[in-house]
């Protein structure tokens, strides 16, 4: 049987930081479903819904044939685990870079444990060139004009300058 994984996020944008998460996550899943969800603490977007989901597509067409992985780049809204479960994930990746990550992860991984038990989060730290590299200061810089392309795919530098 296939192993799915499910890597949620807000990928607004997409950065490399992302990228070296999904890069490792495919030596450990057969499907990874690429779910780009609704973060209520993030109010103004940098990228419309659809927008992200396409950039999606388009960086992540090439890693799949690489590597053999099968991508489901889908939309969600509600709970992750809902959402992992109807995708048929038994995985949950995210990504780790710093100690605010760990505690607001070990929140979610505690919380998400005791409503989902049939679900396992697995955490794949941070490779030391992207660990620094955060969507929220990513998307400060653009909003200022400011160059980002150090730190994101260049689709999402051709997507930001055709808006
Ligand atoms: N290196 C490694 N990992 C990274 C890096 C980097 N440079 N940058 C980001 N990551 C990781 C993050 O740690 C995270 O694991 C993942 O990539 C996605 O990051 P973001 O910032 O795009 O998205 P998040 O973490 O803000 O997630 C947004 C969601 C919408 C997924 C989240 O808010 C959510 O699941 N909401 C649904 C409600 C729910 O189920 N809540 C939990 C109940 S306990």
């Amino acid at each position: 049987t296939k192993l799915v994984g499910f890597y949620p996020g807000s990928f607004d944008p997409l950065t490399n930081g992302h990228l070296d998460v999904i890069e490792r996550a495919c030596k450990l899943v057969d499907t990874l479903v690429v779910a780009v969800g609704i973060n209520a603490g993030k109010k103004t977007p940098l990228f419309a819904h659809s927008d992200r989901l396409e950039i999606l597509q388009q960086v992540l067409a090439p890693v799949g044939k690489r590597t053999d992985t099968e991508f489901r780049i889908v939309d969600f809204s509600g709970l992750m685990v809902n959402a992992a479960r109807e995708h048929g994930a038994k995985l949950i990746i995210r990504g780790l870079r710093d100690t605010t990550d760990y505690n607001y992860e070990m929140q979610m991984v505690g919380m998400n444990a005791q409503m989902a038990p049939d679900l396992q989060t697995v955490f794949l730290p941070s490779s030391p060139p992207v660990r620094h590299i955060s969507a929220t200061l990513v998307r400060q810089i653009a909003e200022m004009g400011g160059d980002i392309s150090a730190f994101v795919p260049q689709i999402v530098l051709k997507a930001l300058k055709s808006k």
